[in-house]
């Protein structure tokens, strides 16, 4: 595989850009090496600057759930971009947008919209210590919310991957005021809860995990998660910037069955534009400025070209059995790859939900970041570089997850499966 292109573009960027990134996910730290450079995607495809082409499972890390330059998508994007691409002023857009997401998630009747994830979970907390007067929040070993500094603790993704476990330059009081349980164990939840009465202002959790790769919640936890926090009049906010838009057009809440308090959107709701949005019922959301005294605000939010592309993308997943198609396309995937595994006798485990999948080498159960990180990494390494060399892109590292499209076909599962069997790791 040729990759001379790249290899003189990461150069350059490293003198330009830290680690030649821009997000730090992006680097090829833990798997080794230096990442591609991409030029072009359609579809489930995209093409390096050295013109390979790669089956995608990387998906923008989500957003392209339609796959890439999905054709209603970039028409929409378009045709809103020549009247204009930022007013600073409400548009109709943005109302068309608010409709489509409270009409889809079920918590959510009033909704703000930001320009990222990581702006819907820092405000979803201020909105939770404005709302209930208190200051400590609690988060999840694992779980990552984006680069907000009270959730730069134990956190996920890219943390995990170059094994630093909170953030430097996280004020002290910022990292003190954040509490830490483990995914799925309702008890260490209950037992700082306890510890901390009357102090704790939200419980924030991926309702299915994302960031230690795929860790999708057991029987019970979520409701277990809803049953303390209601006891202890801690708002329970469920971070849906992953799984929002993908498992169900109503998010891991209406899959589960369990409702939030507040809930953070990202990623999907963009449609492959930065956009993210925090939600809420009339009363907690009227804490938000101009109406109460809980301040967030944007330039750029609710942009017309991004509002747009969101609009375009929500109306395309409303459409009748997409679900249903991409749950069977992930299945395929999973229990394709599993199948090419077990065959070869490689130990290993796949999490997966609707749209999204990991690939653990061990042969136990992961449910959490100490079960994630107990794994075999270095064979996920060797996999992955053999899985790029055979011409299928994934996530360059283990705690991430696999992203799967409406647009991956039947004979792009089948040719990943064939690239899978000639990339085993020894
Ligand atoms: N938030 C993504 C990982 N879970 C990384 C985004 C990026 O690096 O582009």
């Amino acid at each position: 595989m040729l990759r001379a292109k790249s290899a003189q573009l990461i150069s350059e960027a490293k003198a330009l850009i830290p680690g030649g990134v821009n997000s730090p996910a992006r680097a090829w730290g833990s798997v080794g090496g230096d990442p591609l450079f991409f030029k072009r995607a359609s579809g489930s495809r995209i093409w390096d600057v050295d013109d390979n082409e790669l089956i995608d499972y990387v998906c923008s890390w989500g957003p392209m759930i339609l796959g890439h330059a999905h054709p209603a998508v970039i028409d929409a994007a378009i045709d809103a971009a020549r009247l204009g691409t930022s007013f600073g002023a409400p548009t109709e857009l943005e109302v068309e947008m608010a409709r489509r997401v409270v009409d889809a998630v079920s918590s959510i009747e009033v909704v703000r919209f930001v320009n990222s994830g990581t702006e819907a979970t820092m405000s979803a907390l201020r909105l939770a210590r404005a709302k209930t007067g208190r200051d400590k929040i609690l988060k999840f070993n694992g779980g990552y919310h984006g680069h907000e500094d009270a959730l730069l603790v134990e956190a996920g993704s890219g943390l995990a991957n170059q094994g630093i476990a909170s953030s430097a330059g996280v004020h002290p009081d910022y990292a003190a005021a954040t509490l830490v349980a483990d995914y799925n164990n309702v008890d260490s939840v209950r037992a700082l809860l306890e510890a901390n009465k009357g102090e704790v202002a939200a419980v924030i959790v991926e309702p299915i995990g994302g960031n230690m790769g795929v860790v999708t919640p057991v029987a019970g936890f979520l409701e277990g998660l809803r049953d303390l926090t209601t006891e202890h009049g801690v708002l329970l906010i469920f971070d849906e910037v992953i799984s929002g838009f993908r498992v169900a057009l109503g998010g891991a809440q209406s899959a589960y069955g369990v409702t939030p308090d507040i809930t953070c959107l990202g990623k999907i709701v963009g449609g492959g534009f930065p956009v993210g949005a925090y939600g809420a019922s009339a009363e907690i959301m009227s804490e938000v400025a101009p109406l109460g005294p809980m301040y967030q605000a944007g330039t750029l939010s609710g942009n017309p070209v991004a509002m747009a592309a969101g609009i375009a993308t929500i109306d395309e997943l409303s459409k009748s059995g997409v679900y249903e198609g991409l749950q069977a396309k992930t299945d395929k995937l999973a229990d394709g790859v599993l199948d090419v595994f077990r065959k070869s006798g490689v130990p290993a485990v796949i999490n997966r939900a609707c749209g999204l999948m990991t690939v653990f080498f061990t042969n136990n159960e992961v449910t959490d970041m100490d079960s994630a990180s107990a794994t075999d990494r270095e064979a996920f390494g060797a996999f992955f570089h053999g899985m790029v060399d055979n011409g299928v892109y994934l996530p360059p590292s283990q705690f991430e997850a696999w992203f799967v499209s409406t647009a991956h076909t039947d004979a792009d599962i089948d040719l990943t499966l064939d690239r899978v069997a000639k990339s085993l790791p020894s």
